[in-house]
């Protein structure tokens, strides 16, 4: 199968309202969040890195909000909205932020890598491009085992340039594996534009190396992300031929809470984007079509701001994990044993250096 060009009016004859409510309440609800938890962290209520989705919410409810209960996705860092996106309640998430032991991932994960394997949401990961061959491994699972479903990886712009990147997408293709390559593209790799980056700046392109179908999308546009995530996931579940989409987004905020993102882009380009707001031009859309209404913009916005604030609330309420479970729900448990003996009072733990056991001849 070739390369296929860029941009496709989308198919929406299938959309239902319910399903254009769900998606809007969405991205208003990831937006929010998104909004309370830049508040929260320089309320220093949240420790380490962070990173928001505010600007690429059709990009994030388009791929990760329109999945199957079977499939499974893959994320960055950049991962607060995809684990609300595939319906992780709100409270485990800033609970997660909070690094409480209430959170998603009992606190252990923070914001870069959030977890719901409930949900299949398989992290949230902290090196670039890293997901990339475990989303793989995922995928060959899914096959190997015979089960349903398949595998949406989402990356970022500059993990095309990781090897890793070129091995998942060649392995996915020759054995071909029920997946999804999904590069969520917001011209910046923190402050290096796609450009300066990358010698082909048309990232779909780089799918004809593997014979991969690809194709780029208005990230901006919702309805268009939906169809095509959908579309080119029953290419890779139903016919085992794994795809590349780009979707073609922004990121109002910086690259992450501590980073202005001025600097290295002009105001006039931040502007212009904002014209193109995705949760205003939905909202527009559907007005327009009679979808929704003032009543019904104003029900959601309530409704989306009381949850936030309940987690919120819940998060500050939660307790802190116990230190003396540094190691719990992070490693094995295999590995378990062997960090037992890392422990205060174990033969080679911290306590016992001036023990020095291997010394006594007994
Ligand atoms: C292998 C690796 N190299 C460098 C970094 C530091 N780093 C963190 S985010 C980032 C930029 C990634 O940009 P992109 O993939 O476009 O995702 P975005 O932040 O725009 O969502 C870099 C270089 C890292 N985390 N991992
Ligand atoms: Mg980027």
């Amino acid at each position: 199968m070739s390369t296929t060009a860029p941009s496709r009016a989308p198919s929406e004859a299938n959309v239902s309202t319910e399903e254009l409510h769900r998606l809007y309440r969405m991205m208003v609800q990831i937006r929010r969040f998104e909004e309370r938890t830049e508040e929260q962290y320089t309320r220093d209520r949240i420790g380490g890195y962070c990173h928001l989705n505010i600007g690429e919410e059709a990009t994030v409810a388009g791929t990760a909000g329109c999945l199957t209960p079977d499939d499974y996705v893959f994320g960055s860092y950049r991962d607060h909205g995809l684990t609300l996106a595939v319906g992780s309640p709100a409270r485990d998430v800033m609970a997660e932020l909070f690094g409480k032991e209430t959170g998603q991932a009992h606190g252990r994960g923070g914001s870069m890598h959030l977890l719901d394997v409930e949900r299949h949401f398989l992290g949230g990961w902290g090196i670039v491009g890293s997901q990339i061959p475990i989303a793989v491994g995922a995928a060959f699972t899914l096959d190997y085992q015979g089960l349903p479903g398949g595998v949406l990886c989402m990356f970022g712009d500059a993990a095309v340039n990781i090897g890793a990147f070129h091995e998942g997408l060649n392995l996915a293709a020759i054995w071909n594996l029920p997946i999804v390559f999904v590069i969520t593209n917001n011209m910046y790799g923190m402050g290096t534009s796609v450009e300066m980056a990358s010698a082909e700046p048309e990232l779909f392109r780089r799918a004809a190396s593997y014979r991969m179908p690809a194709e780029r999308v208005d990230g901006q546009d919702v309805l268009a992300v939906r169809e095509a995530t959908q579309r080119l996931m029953r290419l890779a579940r139903d016919e085992r031929q794994p795809a590349l989409l780009e979707c073609m987004t922004y990121r109002y905020r910086g690259h992450s809470v501590a980073d202005p993102g001025k600097s290295y882009r002009p105001a006039e380009e931040i502007e212009a984007w904002k014209l193109r707001d995705p949760v205003l031009l939905f909202e527009h859309t559907l007005r327009e079509r009679g979808v929704i209404d003032d009543t019904h913009v104003a029900e959601v916005r309530a409704s989306v701001e009381a949850e936030v604030q309940d987690a919120i609330d819940y998060a500050l309420k939660s307790p802190d994990p116990d230190p003396r479970d540094l190691y719990k729900h992070v490693y094995g448990d295999a590995a378990q044993d062997e960090f037992a003996r890392m422990a205060i009072g174990a033969p080679f733990g911290e306590a016992s250096i001036d023990a020095r056991p291997w010394d006594d001849p007994a």
